[in-house]
């Protein structure tokens, strides 16, 4: 069979069992000597890996007298190719959103000076907890109604004002793709069925929310932090919402991808991270690390996290933390583990000039009785 010369790139000399070559100066690939039965295998394996799937490895089979038998191709999903995918699902949600019409802005109420934070954290919603187990049940539909629940209620309890953060502080979602798992270390979680559900709830959920606080608020601020439990999930979920609140004047989502926020209030200066990074004992030198001009002109500075489910305070040099408890319940792992706080959720009222003046506690059986 006559050989032609092709332009190639190594690995792609290698699978064809060629001895690579440098590259051409200046070139990805370098010219190889090959025949045409080689060539079409590499428009293959162009082809294939336009279908998102790397090339390790192809095996063929011939008979004794040296005809083909038989030929397949292995492939697998590598990081790269996920990557890809990740990026080609936010794409296509993106494109498929209609942006939601402005909702009518409230009238504006006295305190210009206020700004109330709705604090959420770790709310794990897609997780399972059973009762009897557990202490208390938990499932996607409990969690739905708690939230809007909490949201009814704190806002109902919360000061007078024209300004509001919604800080959800990361573990929105209990698990973050198709196998219900922890992201890092693949230990297995109890999941309340299915990931398309999941992703359904959380933006059906989210969306409620956004709703009610622009109907009371004039502007609203979001945070949709990244925590252990939903890193990739996160991302979209923030991505999802800016896409869908995009002519709405009235709301401003941070998409920052980095997993440290930040957020100004006249004097004040609000930090976020989930606490899966950093904890209570090192976080504040980390905030204000990354947002040295915002700190720089604050009088008031508070960081907020969550992560290990119980309140801490902390108070250092450069700024007070606070460590939230959550309205999830406990699953089986926290139960046995002994795990044993309280469940509940903060609005904080920050003012411009003086702070945190005020707070307001919503604990789970507020909203139980509420919500009952
Ligand atoms: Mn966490």
């Amino acid at each position: 069979m006559s050989k032609s010369v092709r332009w190639l790139e190594s690995h792609e000399a290698e699978d064809l069992g060629l001895k690579p070559k440098k590259n051409e100066k200046g070139r990805k690939n370098a010219r190889y000597s090959i025949n045409e039965e080689q060539w079409e295998d590499v428009k293959s394996y162009r082809e294939l890996s336009g279908k998102n799937l790397s090339l390790v490895g192809q095996s063929t089979l011939r008979d004794s007298d040296g005809n083909l038998v038989m030929e397949w191709t292995k492939t697998k999903v590598s990081e790269e190719d996920r990557v890809k995918n990740i990026n080609a699902v936010i794409n296509t949600l993106k494109e498929n959103i209609e942006p939601a019409k402005p909702v009518r802005a409230p009238l504006r109420v006295d305190n210009d000076n206020l700004c109330n934070q709705y604090t959420l954290t770790d709310y794990h919603l897609g997780m399972m907890a059973w009762g009897e187990e557990t202490g208390a049940d938990w499932d996607m539909k409990i969690a739905e109604d708690v939230l809007v629940g909490f949201f009814e209620q704190a806002m109902e309890q919360s000061p007078k004002a024209n300004n509001a953060i919604f800080a959800q502080i990361g573990d929105f979602l209990h698990w973050d793709g198709m196998d219900a798992v922890t992201p890092a270390n693949k230990h297995l979680l109890d999941a309340d069925t299915r990931f398309t559900k999941l992703v359904r709830v959380a933006i059906r959920t989210i969306k409620r929310v956004i709703k009610m606080l622009l109907g009371k608020y004039q502007h609203v601020t979001v945070i949709m932090a990244e925590g252990n439990h939903d890193p990739a999930s996160s991302i979209w979920l923030r991505e999802v919402l800016s896409s869908f609140y995009e002519d709405e004047p009235r709301l401003t989502i941070d998409t920052n991808p980095d997993p440290y926020y930040c957020v100004t209030w006249g004097k004040c200066c609000l930090f976020y991270h989930h606490g899966h990074k950093r904890s209570l004992n090192n976080i504040d030198t980390v905030f204000v690390s990354k947002f040295k001009k915002e700190f720089g002109q604050a009088e008031h500075v508070y960081g907020h996290t969550g992560h290990l489910h119980n309140l801490q305070i902390k108070e250092t040099n450069l700024m007070l933390i606070e460590q939230h408890r959550t309205l999830a319940a406990k699953d089986a792992y926290a139960s046995r583990g002994g795990y044993g706080s309280g469940r509940d959720s903060k609005v904080i009222t920050y003012h411009k000039e003086f702070g945190e003046v005020s707070r307001s506690i919503i604990s789970i059986d507020m909203i139980n009785r509420f919500t009952g």
